[in-house]
């Protein structure tokens, strides 16, 4: 008896659980949403047929300031289109590949429980569509991404996304919803190396990326383009993490996530500083709006922060709370040229020199630029320097003198004993050789000519030369 009773309650559990055939479900088309934005929750008390219609499209877009990438997308931006949908929905979706397109592409949606999470079924030819079917069956926030050969190359590419599973429930309610995803690129130019850069191969094999990006582009979140809440809202982040390769330790400067879910997971973490998001992985960060500011999201595996880009902006308006923090901006500090991004006076000259027609207001403008991000920190903005640790650049004999020595102190680095306008330092300089020819000359030419200086240009000619004399061999600063 007690058997039976067992068996009907499994059977009628289960008819509840599967609801009822796909037959009589509504059908209602999928609205997907351009990162940072999230499709509003889906609001339905019962499962669904949800159609689903995404197309690739391969294009070039920027990926720095002057500098572009072909990138290959879901929907026409990196990362792809998010997707939401509810535990229990079924999914038609549809994948079309632009006729501009020139390679194949599919999609493996982590979301999906089946070979390949859809790849096999989804393997299209450009100017062509497939069709295939699943159902949601677990809750959860996944990655998509293409898994067409080489898979790694078309993950570099820009090719992933999420797709949300709400559960039947829906999510707790918040006033704002965002959609970040990091991903590592590589390509065969130096970071911020201008023009349109392709595809490094043995970079990516090798894990050495060139720039690491929330949303697929250096300051696709800074600046006008930041995200913005309001003291006293409460703000959700979908952090996924594309890869190829990196994991990201995620991080928002000056937050506390009141709680976690993390791997995407239906478990809650509270109270986190920093969560590890693996490659093809995602969580969902709650944490509430309390002190107003800019807060900056990085992995905080921190050379990727500051010179791979993997950095993006939260402002937060609204009344100072002295009772938690007593005020002052963080931004100058922390950001350097990325606070205020004024690249665009660099890409000018850029383009200028390649042009030709590079003028020395020009480079003073883009050096103005660079020297705020690059060398402010120690000899401060009016070239004062600091007394008895770094030197002036404003009327310095020893630069004064030869402006060109200054070349080998910025790419070597400087250490040791000097003499500046009659006074003894005896510090270290780092060398910063990751700044191309281009940006050496245009911020010694801005240092020339600014706080009463001689006047003059250096030339990108000039720093190849040095450059190519005493090639860096090493990251240690020395005569
Ligand atoms: C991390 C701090 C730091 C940064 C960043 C830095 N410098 Fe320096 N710089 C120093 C120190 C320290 C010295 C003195 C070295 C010594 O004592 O041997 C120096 C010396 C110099 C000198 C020679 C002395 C003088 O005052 O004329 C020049 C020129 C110079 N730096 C230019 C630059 C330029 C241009 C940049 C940006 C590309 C830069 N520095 C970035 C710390 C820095
Ligand atoms: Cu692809």
């Amino acid at each position: 008896m007690l058997q039976r009773l067992l068996l009907l309650a499994a059977l009628t559990a289960s008819t509840l659980a599967f609801g009822a055939p796909d037959k009589v479900l509504p059908v209602v088309q999928a609205k997907l949403t351009s990162p940072p934005f999230v499709p509003p929750p889906t609001g339905r008390k019962a499962p669904a047929k949800v159609i689903v219609e995404l197309e690739v499209i391969e294009k070039d877009m920027p990926i720095s300031e002057g500098v572009s990438y072909t990138f290959w997308t879901f929907g026409g931006t990196v990362p792809g289109s998010f997707i939401r949908v509810r535990q229990g929905d079924t999914l038609e979706f549809h994948l079309k590949n632009h006729p501009s397109s020139k390679m194949p592409h599919n999609i493996d949606l982590h979301g999906v429980t089946g070979p390949g999470g859809g790849a096999a079924s989804s393997f299209t030819a450009p100017g062509h569509a497939s069709q295939f079917t699943f159902k949601a069956l677990h809750e959860g926030i996944y990655v998509y991404h293409c898994a067409t050969a080489p898979v790694g190359m078309h993950v570099a590419n820009g090719m992933y996304g999420l797709i949300l599973v709400e559960p039947p429930q829906g999510l707790p309610k918040v006033d704002h919803e965002f959609y970040v995803m990091q991903g590592d690129f590589y390509t065969t130019g130096k970071y911020r190396e201008k023009g349109l850069q392709p595809f490094d191969m043995e970079k990516a094999i090798a894990e050495q990326a060139t720039y690491v990006l929330f949303n697929g582009a250096e300051g696709a979140l800074t600046g006008e383009r930041a995200l913005q809440a309001k003291v006293g809202e409460t703000v959700r982040m979908f952090v996924g993490n594309g890869g190829p390769n990196l994991v990201s330790s995620f991080h928002v400067i000056g937050a506390i996530f009141d709680s976690v879910r993390f791997e995407g997971g239906t478990l809650a973490q509270k109270n986190v500083q920093t969560t590890l998001i693996p490659a093809g992985g995602a969580a969902i960060v709650d944490f509430k709006a309390r002190v107003p500011g800019s807060y900056v999201l990085v992995d905080h595996s921190i050379f990727r922060a500051f010179n791979k880009g993997a950095l993006a902006i939260l402002k937060i308006d609204g009344p100072e709370d002295k009772s938690i923090y007593s005020g002052k901006e963080v931004d100058s500090v922390y950001l350097g040229d990325r606070a205020a991004p004024n690249l665009k006076a660099v890409a000018t000259a850029t383009t200028a020199a390649a042009a030709g027609t590079l003028t020395p207001k020009d480079q003073i403008a883009a050096g103005q630029a660079l020297f705020a991000g690059t060398c402010s920190v120690c000899h401060q903005a009016n070239g004062a320097g600091l007394a008895g640790v770094f030197p002036p650049l404003a009327k310095s004999d020893w630069f004064g003198q030869d402006p060109k020595r200054a070349i080998g102190a910025v790419l070597h680095g400087l250490s040791g004993k000097m003499k500046v306008n009659g006074k003894d330092y005896d510090s270290v300089m780092p060398p910063m050789n990751q700044l191309n020819d281009d940006e050496v000359a245009n911020i010694l030419t801005y240092v020339l000519n600014s706080w009463g200086n001689a006047g003059g240009s250096i030339s990108a000619a000039d720093v190849k030369k040095e450059r190519a004399a005493k090639p860096a061999t090493t990251n240690q600063a020395g005569h």
